[in-house]
């Protein structure tokens, strides 16, 4: 079963609206491979997301970095899923590494936020990895399946959930994963949710790399097969992202 390739852009808390004008120009004047062949979503800070939403090209899609774990209310500070599903946002990134170590988000954390944005009809994108304490420890496997047990024992369906990959020693550090350092977590993982949710889920559900994807190396982490795109930071500002989208062929 084909899974389409996925390039998604997080530009976490960077930009201004005049850059954020001049990035969605950039990605409107690409040539890109088409739809049917790679998935686009880039995920600006949520003040700007109106902004990218109206002004995007429509073949590529929107979303938020994060979003509160239930329904709104006196959550001072929070952006809630229905607001986000109210202005047209199909997309959510959940679980990113700078979220879980630098706010304390927890596994069963992150597991309840999937669950919430999924009932309210976001898709997710939801991000798994370790420290390099813990791949130094060997215990790289069983911190991405600790990490999304947590979301397999709340959610049912995955159709609408990609898994990102992102290695916390290789983000926003120059120091990639190799692509046999990539493909050997995205295949355990995918045994994992063949072992734990249903053969299906583990062929069809994309799990995506992140940490340091640039221009340069994403040709031979796509080469990989159990890698079925990427999350991009820094890059995902520059022009070369559309050479990440590219890898997609
Ligand atoms: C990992 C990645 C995007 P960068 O956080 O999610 O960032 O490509 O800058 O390492």
């Amino acid at each position: 079963m084909a899974r389409k390739f996925f390039v998604g852009g997080n530009w976490k808390c960077n930009g201004t609206a005049e850059e954020v004008k001049k990035i969605v120009g950039t990605l409107n004047d690409a040539q890109v491979p088409p739809q049917d062949v790679v998935e686009v979503v880039v995920s600006p800070p949520f003040v700007f997301l109106p902004l990218v939403k109206s002004t995007l090209r429509p073949d590529f899609h929107v979303a938020a970095q994060n979003c509160w774990v239930k329904k709104g209310g006196a959550f001072t500070g929070e952006v809630s899923a229905e607001m986000l599903v109210n202005l047209g946002i199909p997309w959510v990134i959940l679980g990113h590494s700078e979220r879980r170590q630098l706010l304390g988000e927890s596994n069963e954390f992150v597991g309840d936020k999937t669950a919430y944005a999924l009932s309210q009809g976001l898709k997710v994108i939801a991000c798994v990895g370790e420290t390099l304490e813990q791949r130094e420890a060997g215990a790289t496997l069983d911190v991405v399946a600790a990490q999304t047990k947590a979301i397999a024992e709340r959610i049912s369906n995955w159709a609408d959930v990609v898994i990102a990959y992102e290695p916390v020693w290789a983000i926003g550090t120059g120091k990639v994963a190799t692509p046999a350092q990539a493909q050997e977590v995205h295949f355990e993982l995918r045994k994992w949710l063949h072992a734990n949710t249903s053969p299906e889920v583990a062929a069809t559900t994309r799990i995506i790399y992140g940490g340091s994807v640039n221009g340069g190396n994403c040709k031979e982490l796509a080469a990989k097969p159990d890698v079925d795109g990427f999350l991009v930071g820094g890059a995902s500002l520059k022009p070369e992202f559309i050479d990440i989208i590219k890898s997609a062929e």
